[in-house]
């Protein structure tokens, strides 16, 4: 190789170096070039002039480019690019550097498909990595081979790809002129600190919580015993009031966080269990609720517990064979009081669990139907929740299956229920009976019988006596039901 030649050849090493360089330069220059900017709702062209004044950049932008477009900056002693990303966001403008210009032009209206990898420090694909166009809805799911692909709304120039993953940092890639991207992320580094479950399961470090968060220690709880625990957390907690309840050992607690705050009287606060919102809410059949929880029932009434219980009162042990529960009606045909020669089906009348609730002197007790009455039982069931203090609902929920009638006769049986004042609705208010519905003509009470199969021997030659001792028992409440109601 001639000297001539070597010449040639390091003048153009020279030239690409300076080239490379000016480039660097450029970039380097644009990103290190810090400005101050704090504009707000002002044109483009306002902008632009205050970057030319604190760099040594000028801006030449397309005929087409609108520099009025009304922008907001507001940076302070922060890289250049950063001014003008913000000067763009929003508008149809994109920039590109060229030497000491700042080029401006409309950017194409065309979304553009961009494709990438997202690996780990070693060069492992992150698989389901989440990939978003920063400000967008606009995302992918990395596959398993940590690639993705996605269509960039436009401008596409300007858009920012954003990508996160589970003890990852994120990492912001701008688009630019690229369509083929390859992303590390790096571990975060991020010590464990303590977490919080707040509402609807979320954690979040203690300290990025806005509100205010207050622990208990367990240690601070077992120090003092109470049959109660609610009881050891009395002034533990700032702005929780406790009042413990006044009948003794084991009485329930009402729990009120920083005062009454809910005009529907509800302010008991909501625990949460392992994720599960514990309203005090207890659901039971009529056995669960008549018969074998009665107890229970009873010394929770009694002791004022802030709780709903619903009696969802179809009139057998269901669920184990149709056997008879205390709520059973009298006659009925079940698989333990089967009418024959020996008995005539349950011996003894419903026992009114209704009226025995109201004698626990509680605040809120009612009757409703679980269908056919939508208003009453939604209504009801507010009052119940927003009542503090223990309240009782009682349910009627005819079994087609246990009661021998189609399903499709649900709402008339139901219908029929109330129309015969075998089932009235009424609730019971701080002791204060109120009727909630009055039939205009009350039906006879067989009309109600004969719809259902296990009063079907009520209808057999002889047996007219216990239709008529029925009707008596029913006749005789309702007259007792209305004197209570002051009607
Ligand atoms: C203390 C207790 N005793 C007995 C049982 C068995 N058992 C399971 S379901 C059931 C019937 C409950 O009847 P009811 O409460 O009327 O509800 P339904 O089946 O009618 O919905 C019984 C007795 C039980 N679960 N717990």
């Amino acid at each position: 190789m001639n000297k001539k030649r070597i010449q040639q050849i390091k003048c153009l090493f020279t030239l690409f170096f300076v080239v490379c360089a000016s480039f660097y330069a450029t970039r380097s220059y644009a990103q290190n070039t810090a400005v101050t900017i704090r504009l707000s709702g002002v044109s483009m062209e306002r902008v632009m002039n205050e970057i030319e004044n604190q760099t040594n950049y000028l801006f030449l932008s397309n005929k087409d480019v609108d520099i009025n477009s009304v922008v907001s900056v507001d940076v302070e002693a922060r890289p250049l690019s950063e001014a003008l990303a913000q000067m763009v966001r929003g508008t149809d403008v994109v920039y590109r550097f060229d030497g000491k210009y700042i080029l401006l032009s409309k950017a194409d209206r065309r979304p553009v498909t961009v494709k990438g990898v997202v690996t780990d420090a070693d060069g492992a694909p992150v698989i389901g990595a989440s990939v978003i166009v920063k400000g967008t809805t606009v995302g992918a799911s990395t596959n398993t081979d940590g690639s993705f692909s996605l269509q960039v709304p436009p401008p596409a120039e300007n858009a920012v790809l954003t990508v996160t993953y589970l003890g990852y940092e994120p990492v912001d890639v701008t688009v630019g002129s690229r369509t083929d991207f390859r992303i590390t992320l790096r571990d975060s580094a991020v010590a464990v600190e303590n977490v919080v479950v707040t509402a609807l399961g979320i954690k979040r470090q203690e300290k990025a919580l806005s509100y205010n968060v207050q622990q208990v220690k367990s240690e601070e709880l077992t120090t003092v015993k109470d049959a109660n625990f609610m009881n050891s957390l009395v002034g533990k907690v700032a702005g929780v009031q406790i009042n413990s309840g006044a009948s003794g050992p084991g009485a329930s607690a009402r729990v009120v966080m920083r005062g009454e705050k809910s005009i529907e009287k509800g302010n008991n606060v909501l625990y949460v269990i392992d994720g599960i919102p514990m309203y005090n809410h207890s659901f039971g059949g009529d056995g669960g609720t008549y018969d074998i929880g009665f107890q229970s029932l009873s010394g929770a009434m009694e002791r004022g517990h802030d709780m709903v219980y619903v009696c969802y009162d179809n009139e057998a042990y269901m669920n184990t064979g149709i056997q008879r529960s205390s709520s059973t009606p009298h006659f009925a045909d079940t698989t333990t009081t089967p009418q024959g020669t020996v008995i005539p089906g349950k011996m003894q009348q419903k026992k009114n669990l209704t009226k025995i609730m109201v004698a626990h002197g509680i605040p809120y007790v009612a009757q409703t139907t679980f269908i056919g009455n939508f208003k009453d039982i939604t209504e009801k069931a507010h009052k119940a929740i927003y009542t503090p203090g223990a309240a009782f609902l009682n349910v009627m929920a005819p079994c087609p299956r246990g009661w021998r009638y189609p399903s499709e006769k649900l709402m008339e049986v139901t219908k029929m229920a109330v129309e015969t004042c075998v089932w009235p609705l009424y609730e019971v208010v701080e002791g204060k009976y109120i009727l909630s519905y009055k039939p205009k003509n009350k039906l006879p009470v067989e009309e109600y019988l004969k719809m259902q199969g296990r009063f079907a021997h009520m209808f057999k030659p002889g047996n007219e006596w216990m239709i008529e001792e029925v009707q008596k028992e029913v006749d005789k409440n309702w007259e007792e039901l209305l004197k209570l109601c002051e009607l």
